[in-house]
């Protein structure tokens, strides 16, 4: 009863034990399902998903619930600084080159500090217009072997409303 048989679902709890080919933390099944290339090793989160909204992030305390609407993940601060993170990863950091890209906007001036594997990877500023960009993090030296997790941190004023589309390697 592992979620293979007849139901199309995308329940987390399905995820936990579908196969994951590629590594990118979303199962072939899903994956299929949501038009994604199950092998392609790619990191790329769409939150467009109805069934697993935020395909697997979680929020790291003091935020509020990280599902936004359809296509995006939002929350807003209860503290001046907060994480998401994504875990269940195994993706190869050779087949994810080049800038860690997120479109999001903020109601309030952010920075977002970007970590992989517990170590740093850089930071970016987000404007305080509440209008959509697309922040870039150079993927340097600490990218490297295989990607297990990510972290992404915002500080800003405790109640700032944040709110992203996409995040992908490109
Ligand atoms: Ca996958
Ligand atoms: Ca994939």
């Amino acid at each position: 009863m592992n979620g293979n048989g007849r139901f199309k679902g995308v329940n987390p709890e399905y995820e936990r034990v579908r196969t994951d080919s590629d590594g990118d933390g979303l199962s072939d099944r899903w994956e299929d399902y949501n038009g994604r290339d199950p092998d392609d090793g790619r990191l790329q989160f769409e939150f467009d998903c109805g069934g697993w909204q935020t395909e697997g992030w979680m929020s790291e305390g003091d935020l509020t619930n990280i599902a936004g609407r359809q296509g995006f993940l939002d929350f807003d601060l209860f503290a001046a600084q907060a994480s998401i993170t994504r875990g269940g990863l195994k993706l190869d950091a050779a087949k994810n080159q080049g800038k860690l890209a997120i479109r999001v906007r903020s109601t309030t001036a952010t920075k977002l500090s970007v970590s992989a594997n517990g170590k740093s990877l850089g930071t970016a500023s987000i404007g305080g217009d509440n209008q959509f960009s697309t922040v870039e993090i150079p993927l340097g030296r600490a990218w490297t072997g295989t990607i297990k997790s990510l972290q992404l941190t915002w500080s800003a004023p405790k109640g700032t409303t944040v709110e992203i589309d996409w995040i992908r390697v490109q």
